[in-house]
This record gives structure tokens, C-alpha cells and sequence, in this order.
């Protein structure tokens, strides 16, 4: 594959090449009747084969996409993401087409001459405010969704979580009974304290620190990113969430996740998928794959950094509670 791509790539600079010195030996040419009518037909074929390759696309590719939404607010970000794509798609279908139409039905025939048309103050007041008006509305409409999304503060009881990035693994700290992480800071970083969090701080004891990052489903997560070394960016896709995590600060980003692990699993998106991962795995002699949340870095932070991720499982909140309850808190590790 790599060398049939260099093979066209070589093809490509090669006519590129003798399409730029053939200009230079042009004196003049004047095209005929027949180059104009090719040159017209070909644009007609061109925009037929552009707009068939974009149906393709979405047929054969759609399955790449990602499944539903995981998080409650991932709902209203789909809804933001699916009105913008079909507003471009409907625009984008309109001109194209004309773009295409027009460069054919007005292909160069002799005797015909072009209509000089200074301008229209009509047409130009048209086409300046309908896309100002649209482009406001969908600027207002973002972020009236990313002010909802960023504002965590009606949560009742929300679970505080730090995600602690560096290069390449994550790590994470739930805020114990208290609901409330111990300060932290890069200097106390001293044997098995791998996130340097402050022991003198009495909200630190009953932190718990973990290296698999586990939710309730129904239960707002408020996450707090911090970064050992350079920037990370803290990327969820299931659930829509994204964050960079930047040495030296504290950031912040709140979902509440909707489907448990399990309950994504037997999602429909998830299962062709899967199974088209699986089909792949085989044909390689691979082991097969079964469907988990992950936390990635989106942030091209160093040699590994395709390799950081975390494992994600979100369960109903009794299983958490359970789980939770039998982790050992900084306290118990450290000391
Ligand atoms: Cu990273």
C-alpha cells in the first residue's frame, strides 16, 4: 500500500512537473470548439464523480464513527455536532453542484458572448447576511450547549475525580469520604506518592488513588486534570469530553455518564464495530477485541504518547459504592 502510494505520488509530481514547463514553452493557443466542449463534459464528470465518492463515504464509512453518546451531555454536543454537519452538507450540496453546473453549462461556445454584470447590491446584501445571520445563530447555539455542558455547579452530590497525566500513563485520584482531594504538587513526588500529593493536608488521607478509572452511571463526575510534565490532553470520546491537562494548573471538565459498560456493549453501533474489528483482528491472527471506555491523550506529548490510555468502566452505583469502598486510601498507601 505505502509503495503504490509513493508509485502516484511520483506520477503526480512527474505531470505536475511537465504540465509547468509545457506552460513555459506556451506562445499563444487558442482553445477551439472542441477543447472547450471536453474541458465542459469533464466538470460535468467531475462533479458526478465528486458528489457519488461522497455518498460512498458515508455509506461504506459511517460504521468508523463513533457510537452514541455515553454522557448525558454528550447528547446535547451530538445535537450541536449533527445540526452543523447537516446545515455544511446541505450548503456544501448547493454550491458545489452550481459550481459544477455552471463551469459546464457556460463552457465556452462560439458566438456566445458573456453578459457583463458590474453587480447587484441586492444579490451581495443577500448572500452577506444570510450566512452572518446563520454563522451568528450557530455560534449563539454552541455556546449556550458549552456553557451548559462547563457549568457543573447544579450537580446534587457530584463525584470529584482527579486525572493526573505524564509521560505516558495516567492515573487517578477519587476524593474520598470528603469529597474533597488534598492539595497536590509536583515536589512531593516521593516513592509509591506517584501524584505528589500533600500528606500534610488533612483532605488528602482518604483520597484514593487508582490506576482504572471506574464510574456511576446517573452520577454527575466532576474531573480535575493536572499534568507532571508537559501538556496532556485528558480525551473521552465516548462521552464527548475532552480537556487539555496543563503542568502547573488545574482544569476541569463534568459529565454524567449514561450507559454502563455493559449497556455499551449490546449497543448496536458498538456490536457492528466491534465485529468489523474483530474481522480484521482475525484475518491477522489476532486476539479478538471486546468493546471498553478509554481515556486517551489527544496531545502529541512525546515517543509513546499513541500508547496513553486508560481503561474506563462506568457501572451502576452500587457496584461502584462497592468497589470503592474496598480501595486504600493515600493514607494507607503511603504510610
Ligand atoms: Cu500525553
Amino acid at each position: 500500500m505505502t509503495a503504490l502510494l509513493y508509485i502516484l505520488l511520483a506520477i503526480v509530481v512527474a505531470v505536475a512537473i511537465w504540465q509547468v514547463t509545457s506552460i513555459l514553452n506556451f506562445k499563444s493557443v487558442i482553445a477551439t470548439e472542441k477543447d472547450n466542449n471536453t474541458q465542459g463534459i469533464l466538470f460535468a464528470v467531475f462533479g458526478v464523480f465528486f458528489y457519488g465518492l461522497m455518498i460512498f463515504s458515508f455509506v461504506k464509512y459511517s460504521i468508523i464513527l463513533l457510537p452514541d453518546s455515553a454522557s448525558v451531555e454528550g447528547e446535547s454536543y451530538d445535537t450541536l455536532y449533527m445540526v452543523t454537519m447537516v446545515l455544511i452538507l446541505v450548503v456544501q450540496a448547493i454550491t458545489q453542484f452550481l459550481l459544477f453546473y455552471f463551469a459546464f453549462k457556460y463552457r465556452g461556445i462560439k458566438d456566445r458572448k458573456a453578459l457583463f454584470y458590474a453587480d447587484s447590491h441586492k444579490l451581495e446584501l443577500i448572500w452577506t447576511v444570510v450566512p452572518a445571520v446563520v454563522l451568528a445563530g450557530l455560534v449563539l447555539y454552541g455556546l449556550s450547549v458549552w456553557v451548559d455542558v462547563m457549568d457543573p455547579s447544579d450537580a446534587e452530590n457530584p463525584l470529584i475525580v482527579e486525572v493526573y497525566a505524564k509521560q505516558f500513563s495516567w492515573e487517578a485520584r477519587y476524593a474520598g469520604e470528603d469529597n474533597e482531594l488534598g492539595l497536590a504538587n509536583v515536589r512531593n513526588i516521593k516513592g509509591i506518592n506517584t501524584m505528589g500529593v500533600d500528606m500534610s493536608d488533612k483532605n488528602a488521607l482518604d483520597d484514593i488513588p487508582v490506576r482504572e478509572l471506574r464510574l456511576p452511571k446517573g452520577r454527575k463526575v466532576i474531573f480535575k486534570f493536572r499534568s507532571q510534565d508537559v501538556l496532556h490532553s485528558a480525551y473521552m470520546p465516548h462521552f464527548r469530553a475532552q480537556m487539555n491537562c496543563v503542568p502547573g494548573m488545574v482544569t476541569q471538565f463534568a459529565f454524567t455518564p449514561s450507559l454502563t459498560t455493559e449497556e455499551m456493549r449490546l449497543n448496536d453501533k458498538t456490536i457492528a464495530k466491534v465485529d468489523g474489528i474483530n474481522k480484521i483482528r482475525a484475518e491477522k491472527g489476532e486476539d479478538t477485541y471486546e468493546f471498553d471506555y478509554l481515556l486517551l491523550c489527544n496531545k502529541i506529548c512525546g515517543s509513546s504518547h499513541y500508547n496513553m490510555q486508560m481503561k474506563i468502566i462506568v457501572e451502576e452505583e452500587e457496584d461502584f459504592n462497592a468497589w470503592i469502598k474496598n480501595q486504600k486510601t493515600m493514607a494507607q498507601v503511603v504510610q
